[in-house]
């Protein structure tokens, strides 16, 4: 175990819009309550590429992005207790330190113990432990996983069994986990319901693996790029639908398929227009959207209250309502059993150096998930 600054590469957010720049930063010790941990693989999800263009209301620049990682634990501070050194890792931008009014209510995942020193690109103590040649380089949620070495609170790790592929299991750090937990904590998918889900990347494909383990009649994936349809009817979409191809409002299509409806809706793109699509392409009375894309600063959303009034529900998840140290660790346990596969969502691996390669993938819609390999 070091104690020690470690010099290592990283790469830097040095300002909005500007690709990644890979460089060496200097990485402290962890304080007391902190860990210090070797970042093994981690995914590039769309969160990472919105914060890097500046409509992120809350990005703050020079940053280390990254926030779907694995890792394993090379240090500990003082006063560490639920992991050692050599633990195998999943950071958390949720955490769950237990004892805060959100964790102990039962209603939510928010906890929001360091949520405001989180959301400045600080530690809990409000300095940073990453630096080039003494110049402070901010976090970002709390994670930074676009880094060889990281350094996190104990209470935004989730350790996770050694047996599991620290390459594949790093989607469980966001997309997956966002994916599927919204099918049962936002929603509460039944047995013969019916599903639509608005944007087939990782957290759509992974709320298709929720809705269909929670037995939906019908999965209707809506993207306007066809090469998604192919996964998605894979995982288990039973209607792929590219709005492109109407010329009346895919809310209008939707209710005309689905006689009325649909019970639950998902936005998982982060457009205001389709988050009133699927809120309104929902049933009458009882059908609910679940909005999990992130929309830009200043975007708004609207729709006739009426839609409220006869009955349809909006709502929206962060990670999926999952709480990452209780149940993230279950979630390993279940990928291992094989009740899901995480393989088919790596379509591309790369090393740090190619990092911005994974973000023109995603622009381009080549890619479900880029993995960098350290
Ligand atoms: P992604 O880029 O991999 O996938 C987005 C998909 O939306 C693509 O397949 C794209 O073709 C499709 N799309 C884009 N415009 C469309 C349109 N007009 N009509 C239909 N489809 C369209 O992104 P991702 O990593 O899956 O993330 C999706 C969203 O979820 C992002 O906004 C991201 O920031 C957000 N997110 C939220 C949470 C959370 O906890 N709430 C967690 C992770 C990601
Ligand atoms: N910082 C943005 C919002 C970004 C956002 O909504 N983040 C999600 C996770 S996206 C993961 O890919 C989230 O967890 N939100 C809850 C939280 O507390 O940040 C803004 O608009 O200011
Ligand atoms: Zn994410
Ligand atoms: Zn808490």
């Amino acid at each position: 175990m070091s104690t020690d600054t470690i010099t290592c590469k990283a790469a830097i957010a040095w300002e909005a819009g500007k690709p990644l720049s890979v460089e060496e930063v200097q990485v402290a010790p962890p304080k007391a309550g902190e860990v210090r941990v070797r970042i093994i693989a981690t995914g590039v999800c769309h969160t990472d590429a919105f914060t890097l263009s500046g409509d992120d209301p809350e990005g703050i620049f020079p940053a280390i992005l990254g926030h779907e990682g694995g890792g394993i634990v090379e240090s500990i501070g003082e006063g560490v207790t639920s992991v050692v050194v050599g633990d195998h890792v999943i950071p958390l931008y949720t955490p769950e330190c237990g004892e805060c009014k959100f964790c102990k209510s039962g209603k939510t995942n928010l906890c929001q113990k360091i949520r405001a020193t989180q959301g400045k690109g600080l530690m809990p103590d409000g300095t940073t432990r990453f630096s080039q040649n003494g110049k402070p380089i901010f976090h970002y949620m709390g994670c930074s996983t676009f880094s060889e070495y990281t350094v996190l609170p104990e209470i935004s790790i989730a350790k996770v069994n050694k047996s599991a592929p620290l390459e594949e299991v790093c989607l469980l750090g966001c997309g997956v986990t966002t994916g599927m937990g919204a099918t049962v904590n936002a929603a509460r998918v039944q047995k013969g319901d019916s599903v639509a889900i608005f944007g087939l990347g990782g957290i759509g494909l992974s709320a298709i693996i929720g809705a269909q383990m929670a037995g939906a009649g019908r999965i209707l994936a809506i993207d306007i790029n066809e090469k998604k349809f192919d996964l998605a009817t894979q995982l288990g979409a039973t209607d792929c639908i590219n709005p492109k191809k109407f010329d009346k409002p895919i809310q209008d299509v939707i209710v005309e398929m689905t006689d009325g409806g649909v019970d639950w809706s998902f936005e998982c793109i982060g457009n205001v227009n389709l988050m009133r699509s699927a809120l309104e392409c929902c049933h009458k009375g009882w059908g609910e959207s679940v909005i999990i894309g992130v929309a830009g600063a200043g975007q708004e959303i609207s729709t006739r209250p009426f839609q409220l009034v006869t009955g349809r529900v909006w709502r929206g998840t962060a990670f999926g309502g999952v709480k990452g140290r209780s149940q993230l660790p279950d979630y390993v346990e279940r990928y291992l059993a094989g009740e899901f596969k995480l393989s088919d969502f790596i379509t591309h691996t790369m090393k740090l150096e190619d990092i911005n390669d994974a973000f023109d993938l995603m622009h381009s819609g080549e890619s479900i998930r880029s993995v960098i390999h350290y």
